[in-house]
């Protein structure tokens, strides 16, 4: 498996969708995983590893990450697949520490805000990629991710706080001309999109009546990068104080793990 032909889309753009990236026995497989794990783990863990649009109503799950916790969400992430993905575009090795999984329940009210990855990672150099793979069909009504192209090659902007739990940090400044190049990607099961961690990205609520909007990603960061400790440490401060806000108690220490 080969994927070096979808290098020159990313580095332009930012990201790069990948048609039929996971064959249908393996995203059953993945299904399969995913739906022991939302049943025997979940209720297990600590709030900051399961985000619930409304705490009281388990069917508004909409975030888990730290899924590493389980060994077949560890194993998989040296999974062939993802980590050549992750290497072509990244453009040296790179590892994830951990699955995330991210949905929009349909009847709630749960944008993604604009942000860059990497304002959460604080990585240099940015050779950091997410793979975001689609379990459900995904598009405008259900509230598919959106990209700004190009926006990775023009720096982090700046991000402030949020109400958005799962989402910590949003960027202050998005304005018309980020509209202007947005692109909102549709995919089927089983498809892919990666971005750069400095591509800045959005999803609008589901709007749809019935439709999940469910996704499965990890986070590839590329052997040359380290982390700025000074960066992370006050985003880290402004995630705990986020948390405490909102009343969770925080069993699981966060590996700046995407959209937290
Ligand atoms: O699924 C979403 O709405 C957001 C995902 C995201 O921000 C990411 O994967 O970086």
């Amino acid at each position: 498996m080969n994927f070096d032909r979808h290098k020159s889309n990313y580095d332009r753009d930012g990201f790069v969708i990948v048609r039929q990236f996971l064959p249908t026995i393996e995203l059953n497989a993945l299904a399969r995983n995913l739906d022991r794990y939302l049943g025997e783990v979940v209720p297990s863990l600590p709030d900051s590893a399961a985000f619930y649009v409304d705490r009281a109503r388990r069917e508004t799950l909409k975030q888990m990450q730290h899924m590493g916790v389980d060994p077949f969400f560890r194993d998989y992430t040296k999974h062939p697949l993802w980590c050549a993905l992750a290497r072509a575009l990244v453009g040296e090795e790179a590892s994830s520490e951990s699955p995330e999984w991210f949905n929009k329940p349909p009847g709630t009210n749960s944008p993604t805000p604009p942000h860059q990855d990497n304002y959460y990672f604080c990585l240099t150099p940015p050779h950091v990629v997410t793979i975001w793979l689609a379990l459900d069909p995904v598009d405008e009504e259900n509230g598919c991710l959106r990209y700004v192209a190009g926006s990775h090659l023009r720096g982090i902007r700046p991000h402030e706080r949020t109400n958005v739990l799962g989402f910590s940090q949003g960027i202050t400044d998005f304005g018309p001309d980020d509209s202007a190049r947005e692109a909102p990607v549709h995919l089927r099961p089983g498809d892919a999109v990666a971005h750069h961690g400095n591509t800045i990205h959005r999803a609008e609520p589901n709007r749809s009546a019935a439709r999940h909007r469910r996704g499965f990603a990890m986070v590839f960061k590329g052997i040359s990068c380290r982390r700025d400790a000074e960066a992370y440490a006050r985003y880290q401060a402004d995630l705990d104080h986020q948390h405490k806000g909102l009343g969770l108690q925080t069993g699981v220490k966060s590996q700046g793990s995407l959209g937290t």
